[in-house]
């Protein structure tokens, strides 16, 4: 049987199916990571990896064999793509059927941090309804959305935003042709223009850090972020102390940088919404995401062209 080489948590279903076909090796957390890899690496053609775990281009490289790495993510920032493709290793991942169940997590987090919905229910389940009224929270009809990156899921989030009267606006690198909505020119145009800035750019080393103190002030002490893309495109201690400081209003985070840690400043904050990285979690979605990796997998092994590659990143 083909050997492949799984190197991040994989829905049970997905396992057992592959497993079935495959031989899986587990580099999850090995014991012995060396001696694993020089025990199987020679024969490893495969690689399952994760939007949060991926190879780096040092395990790609010592797997002479390798030509397939398939991610279960849309997302495939924590491989190191360029490393696999200049070796002529194929990198596929899983766009499209997650992006209405990361629009719809978008979308409620647009809804929740102004209408302060987690404080909401703590406030209720707490007891301090007993004791009195909570404070108001801000409508969402007619604010300013800006899109931060306009994908497949910014747009799949501005068309629900648009049912919500909401009025969007957004920056990316790439020209979007015969869009309706206004674009500006770089993030801190946008947020200066936003009231709800939303994150929905791709992750990795071009985005570090793109949303930094400058971009989070254009904001303004009124403006909230909302970020399910990744935590890394965000500088987190500078979001942290603007929120600290007032200097906006609130946040809804689905990922962090370093997840699953997760800075106790914000743990502690009244203003902010926070999911442990849930926005494809639902069983429907994550049984698409599986089926797509191992079609992806059959395809390739079966010598037909794979169904969603990576796109060339050099
Ligand atoms: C998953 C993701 O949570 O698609 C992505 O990029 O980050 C998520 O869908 C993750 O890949 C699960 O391991």
């Amino acid at each position: 049987m083909i050997e492949l080489l799984q190197v991040t948590q994989l829905p049970p279903f997905l396992v057992e199916r592959l497993e079935k076909e495959f031989t899986l090796h587990d580099f999850v957390a090995p014991s012995d990571p060396e001696a694993l890899l020089d025990a199987v690496g020679p024969r490893i053609r495969g690689i399952l990896a994760g939007g949060m775990k991926g190879p780096n281009a040092n395990l790609i490289n010592r797997l002479e064999k390798l030509e397939i790495i398939a991610s279960f993510s849309v997302g495939f920032d924590a491989t190191d793509v360029a490393a696999a493709q200049a070796r002529g290793v194929i990198v596929t991942h899983t766009p499209e059927v997650l992006t209405g169940d990361v629009a719809d997590l978008a979308m409620t987090f647009i809804l929740m941090a102004p209408r302060r919905i987690g404080e909401a229910e703590r406030f209720l389940r707490s007891g301090k309804w007993l004791g009195g009224r909570m404070d108001l929270g801000t409508t969402v009809r007619g604010k300013r959305l800006g899109i931060l990156g306009l994908g497949r899921i910014g747009k799949a989030v501005a068309r629900r935003a648009e049912v919500f009267g909401l009025h969007i606006a957004y920056h990316d690198i790439k020209p979007m042709g015969d869009l309706t909505y206004r674009s500006y020119p770089s993030p801190g145009d946008l947020a200066r223009a936003s009231d709800i800035l939303l994150v929905a750019c791709e992750g990795g080393e071009a985005t570090r850090g793109l949303v930094d103190g400058g971009v989070l002030d254009a904001l303004g002490p009124e403006g909230f972020l909302i970020n399910a893309a990744r935590g890394t495109i965000i500088d987190q201690p500078a979001l942290v102390a603007a929120l600290a400081e007032g200097r906006i209003a609130g946040a809804a985070l689905d990922v962090f940088d370093g997840e699953p840690n997760v800075p106790a400043e914000l743990l502690a904050m009244e203003n902010v919404v926070l999911t442990p990285h849930i926005a494809s979690s639902t069983a429907e979605t994550r049984r698409a995401m599986a089926d797509l990796v191992y079609d992806n997998l059959r395809a390739h092994f079966d010598g037909k062209p794979v169904l969603t590659p990576v796109p060339p990143q050099i």
